[in-house]
């Protein structure tokens, strides 16, 4: 598709005429001094400017090629410019609410949220990029994918190379050093002020990591190392960090196969690849007590943790039975059980009476791979909130991106092949780079990636290696 290109001279003089741009001397939100003002609050009152500045940045957009389901506008001054580029293209919209979430049960995104599509976030001005960031994290804890931002105005102050650190691509219809010079050339700025601005914006530029005054520090990335000895991470948890570390790797086999021989020579092959091995026992054909038996000499040999992926879901005294007895006597060999959190806490206080004594663990299901699941929105912050509340038997969650701040809690993703797509019945994929660099996940659980290789070792390294690799990149190592 040819660019079409951006006439800016017009769009900025326009902007200048409703008084967007005050040049003088302003205190800025976060206390600095500044010689320039930017106010693009106006532009919704002048109809044919709006729907101007809607057409430039659909077209910034197709310029910049990208291919989206969705757009979202950064609250408050871009979402009237989403609300008339979707009117516009006929595209579906997205509504990012600002209020806290403590503010009540409301959902933090309205709209049709489908985890997995791609969402285009639109935002007016840009200093330290740290309001696209916080929208971008707010539709990724939904499953959307989020690759790209627009915005009007870049005021070239660290904002594209913070956001590029977290992934995202800005693509700025207008640089602040543009807009200098075009009211230079149209006399409307003396060169003394352009001066002055042009230094005020390098002196100000905001170095990823040292946050301006205005903008929370995120906090910062800890190693799977660090994160084992910190005092409220769980033994479980803290037992299974260290042996990633020292194995390096944060690979899930999932090993969904049928005989029992075929799970244990996996067992066997791929058991110094991974740091957890994850099994769905009813599957299997020929199971007794004395395959789990071989099965955990193998865990304790090759060192990585054994994962029933139960998904218990039934009240407190039904899942304590199907947990601790039965064929499957699951809590005498799982480290970690799969919990579905819609019963209420009660599932999760049923198995920690009979998995606790045991030193067990489980992982609560916060969100799930498959297309049109419901565990999105706030039934995910519900699961994070259960998860906090019982953080002496929760060691994580089965989530599509990072779902809780709290470096105690593992993050794992099913859903992970190194090419993307899905199956016929609903299963979607991301690579490994995507979920543990881009969605803050720490253990990928791969089935079918290597399952289905001709050489599953040779698959399930290749896996361990991207996995590995995503993370030491999110740590900047
Ligand atoms: O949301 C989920 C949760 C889980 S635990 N989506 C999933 O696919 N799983 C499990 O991960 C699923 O039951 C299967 O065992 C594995 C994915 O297998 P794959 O062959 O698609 O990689």
């Amino acid at each position: 598709m040819a660019a079409t290109p951006v006439a800016l001279a017009p769009l900025v003089t326009c902007l200048y005429d409703v008084q967007a741009f005050k040049f003088g001397d302003f205190v800025l939100k976060s206390g600095l001094s500044s010689p320039v003002y930017i106010d693009l609050r106006g532009i919704v009152s002048r109809p044919r400017l709006l729907s101007q500045v809607a057409d430039i940045l659909f077209q910034t957009a197709r310029n910049a090629e990208i291919s989206f389901d969705t757009v979202c506008g950064v609250p408050y001054t871009a979402l009237p410019m989403a609300t008339v580029l979707c009117s516009t293209n006929q595209i579906p919209m997205l509504i990012r609410r600002k209020e806290k979430k403590d503010y009540g049960t409301k959902r933090l995104v309205e709209g049709a949220v489908n985890p997995g599509e791609t969402c285009l976030v639109i935002e007016d001005i840009v200093t330290s990029g740290s309001s696209v960031l916080e929208t971008v994290e707010v539709l990724q804890k939904e499953g959307l994918k989020v690759t790209d931002a627009i915005v009007l105005l870049d005021r070239e102050q660290g904002g594209k190379e913070m956001l590029a650190a977290h992934g995202i691509r800005l693509h700025a219809v207008c640089t602040l050093s543009k807009v200098l010079a075009i009211l230079e050339q149209q006399q409307k700025l003396d060169a003394e002020m352009v001066g002055r601005v042009k230094r005020f914006i390098q002196e100000n530029v905001f170095v990823p990591g040292s946050a301006p005054p205005s903008v929370p520090k995120a906090p910062k990335e800890l190693s799977f190392a660090a994160r084992a000895e910190l005092p409220g991470t769980h033994r479980i948890a803290a037992g299974l960090l260290r042996l990633m570390q020292k194995k390096e790797t944060n690979l899930c086999l999932s090993a969904d196969v049928s005989e029992a021989r075929e799970l244990l020579q996996l067992a066997d092959a791929l058991g110094p690849s991974i740091c957890l091995l994850k099994t769905h026992v009813d599957i299997l054909n020929d199971f007794t007590l004395d395959v789990m038996k071989e099965l955990s000499a193998l865990a304790r040999r090759h060192e990585f943790l054994i994962f029933e992926d139960r998904k218990f879901a039934d009240i407190g005294n039904t899942v304590k039975k199907q947990y601790e007895a039965g064929v499957f006597q699951i809590a005498s060999w799982a480290d970690v059980v799969t919990v579905h959190a819609v019963p209420g806490s009660g599932v999760v206080k049923g198995l920690g009476e009979v998995g606790l004594p045991l030193q067990r663990g489980c992982l609560l299901i916060a969100q799930m791979s498959s297309a049109g699941s419901l565990a999105t929105g706030d039934y995910t912050d519900a699961v994070v909130k259960m998860a906090e509340e019982h953080s002496e038997f929760v060691v994580g969650f089965i989530s599509g991106t990072r779902v809780s701040t709290k470096p105690e809690f593992l993050h794992l993703t099913p859903g992970v092949q190194l090419q993307t797509g899905g199956d016929n019945l609903g299963q979607q994929y991301n690579s490994p780079q995507e979920v543990i660099g881009k969605r803050g996940s720490d253990i990928i659980i791969v089935g079918r990636g290597i399952l289905s290789a001709a050489d599953r070792l040779e698959a399930a390294e290749m896996y361990r290696k991207a996995a590995w690799e995503a993370y030491l990149s999110r740590l900047g190592v």
